[in-house]
């Protein structure tokens, strides 16, 4: 048995969770419950009343909390300890936001200075690319950037840049390629003039196959549409770890933007790897992004367990997924800007606590990370949200809805709000059989056909929602909310023993996808694989079935 089954606070929870009521009476006994179980905090207004929890609930959970040395564990994280023990690194996406030196040496260097050190270059760079000073070698101003990166080093940026649209300069265009497959960077070019397109290879380890391949076919685009080699340093920019490798790549060494070993890649879009963010936003914009995600670091650090935003988030995840067998998370945006959030949660989430054994070699005898997906709302509402109403699994959703749209047009967002709102109630209460027969008084059905419809009709509710709101879309409140998701990604990683910042499945399939290359390029047939494997690499180099 592993230490965290074994916890009084655990074993308390699982006897708890078959006693708490549905949420309809909760509700319908409380009246106060919307003011107990809300809070606001850094520009997000958290509502979890939506949730099977009482007082006792939480109760139970804050001790889960504490007897998991959960304070300690977000010290260690704050302040660099080296907490990604398999790989003996510190994890400190949050200095990259900070906003006054905190404070901290890694192996006798300041991370605050070299921070500080790139913002200043990023800016620069930025400063230079959208003034015009910045020149492609032809003479002319750099009207596009082509950002090449794939996982942490694409999500980000990418996410970010679609979320802020309201903010862009409108200084220069972005695209962006992560897939190998061609078709992706040969649609991005297409329309591109070599002249004033600058392209971004953004690696942290500058070893990563896909980032590679499409760096090396953007080169021969540019260099076939008429550059030469020298006008390459004018053209290519790269953000990485691996300076060296980076120079024999042929990237300008005053063309290379630091990266750290201390930050994941999925938690670096605060880093250089948001260069295409700064480009578009503007470096004022990129700024407040990282104001916002340290303000929610602030209150990491410093709220009671008890009124801390991402620590009530985490332990709600963990509620359900260890008591209430949720399988999985689904987020849910009412704001089309927001469209690409789940995608990147399910990066944050799934790569981070995708785990099964604990800090100290244990195989854990209890879930972790959930499936996170979801998508942006109404248009789930007519879809997949049948699943959440009426399917047998019980799935957790977050609603996340700006009270003011960018866009205020007619009736549009009190629709929107309207949809949202009646979502979370409809899946809180649910339909009564009665309430279902009810709805059919007046229909032409018989009684038997009536009884029958009504049992198909109802909802058994009590399906637990959150709903987070802020005033408006911002930077500000974007980088509230992103670094919100990863700090409650690291709550339910510490409850659950397990490292949240290695990757060895996502590094296996970097391993693995050179070895089957080597193969599909050989001259011989593959035999030595299994059966599978060598059929289907035999099938592509024959080019046929
Ligand atoms: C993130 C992951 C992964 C990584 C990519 C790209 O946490 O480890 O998504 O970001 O594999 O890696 P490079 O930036 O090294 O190319």
């Amino acid at each position: 048995m592993t230490e965290l089954t074994q916890l009084s606070s655990w074993n308390a929870l699982k006897r708890h969770s078959e006693t708490v009521p549905h949420m309809r009476s909760l509700f319908a006994s409380d009246p106060k419950r919307f003011e107990k179980f809300s809070l606001s905090a850094c520009g997000l207004f958290l509502d979890y009343s939506k949730n099977k929890i009482t007082d006792e609930t939480l109760s139970q959970l804050f001790s889960l909390a504490k007897e998991s040395a959960l304070t300690t564990k977000i010290h260690a994280l704050l302040s660099g300890e080296k907490i990604n023990t398999t790989e003996q690194r510190a994890v400190l996406h949050s200095a990259l936001r900070a906003q006054s030196d905190p404070n901290i040496n890694l192996d006798g260097d300041n991370i605050f200075s070299e921070i500080r050190q790139t913002l200043a270059k990023m800016e620069n760079f930025v400063d230079n690319i959208t003034s015009g000073t910045w020149k492609g070698y032809t003479g002319k101003n750099i009207t596009d950037v082509v950002s090449i990166g794939i996982g942490g080093s694409f999500l980000g940026p990418k996410i970010v840049s679609q979320a802020l649209r309201p903010y862009w300069t409108g200084k220069i265009n972005c695209h962006f390629v992560a897939n190998v497959d061609a078709t992706s960077i040969v649609e991005k070019l297409k329309g591109l003039n070599a002249e004033t397109t600058l392209f971004i290879m953004s690696s942290k380890s500058f070893g990563t196959q896909e980032t590679l391949t499409n760096t090396l076919s953007a080169k021969d685009w540019f260099i076939r549409q008429g550059a030469s080699q020298s006008d390459v340093a004018k053209h290519f920019v790269a953000v990485s770890s691996n300076v060296t490798k980076a120079c024999e790549f042929g990237i300008a060494p005053e063309n290379i933007f630091p990266m750290w070993d201390w930050v994941g890649g999925r938690y670096s879009l605060w880093s250089a790897i948001g260069l295409p963010i700064a480009l578009l936003i503007g470096m004022e914009s990129f700024r407040e992004l990282l104001a916002g995600a340290n303000e929610m670091d602030e209150h990491f650090a410093n709220a009671p367990l008890e009124e801390n935003m991402p620590v009530i988030m985490g332990l709600l995840s963990v509620w359900y997924v260890n008591f209430f067998d949720a399988q999985s998370h689904v987020v849910l945006t009412y704001d089309h800007y927001l469209r690409g959030l789940p995608a990147y949660f399910q990066q944050l989430d799934m790569e981070s606590n995708g785990k099964s054994v604990t800090l100290n070699g244990q195989d854990v005898d209890y879930k972790t990370g959930p499936i996170i997906w979801g998508g942006e709302g109404t248009n789930g509402q007519h879809a997949y949200h049948q699943l959440l109403h009426q399917g047998t699994g019980l799935i957790p959703a977050d609603f996340i809805m700006p009270l003011n749209s960018h866009n205020p047009l007619g009736e549009h967002h009190v629709q929107l709000a309207s949809n949202c709102f009646g979502q979370t109630q409809a899946l809180m209460q649910g339909r009564t059989f009665e309430e279902a027969l009810a709805e059919l008084k007046n229909s032409a059905l018989d009684d038997n056909e009536k009884q029958l419809i009504a049992k198909h009709k109802v909802m058994p509710g009590n399906k637990p929602s959150n709903t987070l709101l802020m005033d408006k879309l911002t930077p500000s409140t974007l980088g509230a909310l992103i670094a919100l998701y990863e700090h409650k990604t690291f709550v339910q990683g510490a409850i659950w023993q397990i490292n949240s910042f290695d990757q060895w499945g996502v590094e296996l399939g970097k391993v693995l996808g050179n070895d089957v290359l080597e193969r599909l390029t050989a001259t011989k047939a593959s035999a030595e694989l299994d059966s599978s494997s060598n059929g289907l690499i035999n099938l592509f180099r024959q080019q046929k079935i």
